[in-house]
């Protein structure tokens, strides 16, 4: 497990990051001078893609009564075979418009359902790598969820600040947090221990947390400035395995590095 973890870490960090079966893709056609279907219902998470399949150009503007709300920036004019997508990640009603021919009826409707607030266990070895963001991003789709915050180091500030948010799962979870800092120690990947200190593979295998089955929000380390730390490439990741699953057939493993 301890080789399988660390060899998979560089496979993820080494390579790209795969696709997953969480989110889904709807597709609504532009045609005629109408969006098909007209009403949408999609679950949190999932995206809209709109293709126009009309000679003339239209947009997807969102608001009713044919005024711009601004809930999403309007697409550009679409020209034939062009596309706009939208990720909906918060349950809700968008009702949108296109701009040009709003007052021919062009309109049409997103319905966005909530899902469950527990995260499913894995069930199969699920990948999720994402741009580094300032503080955790909560979803129960484990595809949307953005686990592990750095701080304002995200957007080019001064500080790290790890932290790590989460959902509840539907069962017992343990996890593991990973670093993998080359500037510091090109040849290991750490774990942090549950007692905060960093182990290598080497050294056994570590989880940071056992059987967790509350959402929690944690920060570790503390706020470190930037100016303390030596400039390179900082990569997070955090696994999570079914309790006392060490098989690492099932598992998410989200990840993400910042650069400073
Ligand atoms: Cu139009």
């Amino acid at each position: 497990m301890k080789k399988l973890l660390s060899l998979l870490f560089a496979i993820v960090f080494f390579c790209c990051l795969g696709t997953n079966a969480f989110s889904v893709t709807h597709d609504v056609i532009m045609s005629n001078f109408s969006f098909q279907p007209v009403a949408l219902t999609i679950n949190a998470g999932d995206s809209v893609r709109w293709t126009n399949q009309d000679s003339v150009s239209h947009t997807v503007t969102s608001g009713t009564n044919c005024q711009d709300n601004g809930v999403w920036t309007s697409s550009e004019f679409l020209s034939n075979g062009q596309t706009f997508s939208l990720t909906f990640s918060q349950a809700g009603t968008y009702p949108y418009f296109c701009s040009p021919h709003c007052f021919l009826g062009m309109t049409g409707t997103v319905l966005v359902s909530p899902v469950s607030s527990n995260i499913p266990l894995p069930t199969t070895a699920d990948i999720f790598s994402y741009t580094a963001v300032e503080i955790p991003v909560l979803s129960s789709n484990p595809a949307v969820a953005k686990p592990i915050g750095v701080g304002s180091v995200a957007s080019g500030g001064d500080n790290l600040g790890l932290h790590v948010g989460i959902n509840s799962f539907s069962g017992a979870v343990d996890m593991y947090f990973l670093l993998y800092v080359p500037v510091l120690d090109p040849n290991n990947i750490y774990q942090l221990t549950s007692s905060g200190e960093l182990k290598t593979f080497s050294e056994g295998l570590f989880p940071w947390k056992t059987n967790v089955v509350s959402s929690f929000d944690a920060g570790i380390f503390g706020i470190i400035p930037k100016s303390l730390l030596p400039p390179g490439i900082y990569t997070f990741g955090l696994v999570v395995v079914p309790a006392g699953d060490i098989s690492l057939l099932e598992y998410y493993f989200w990840i993400t590095s910042v650069e400073f």
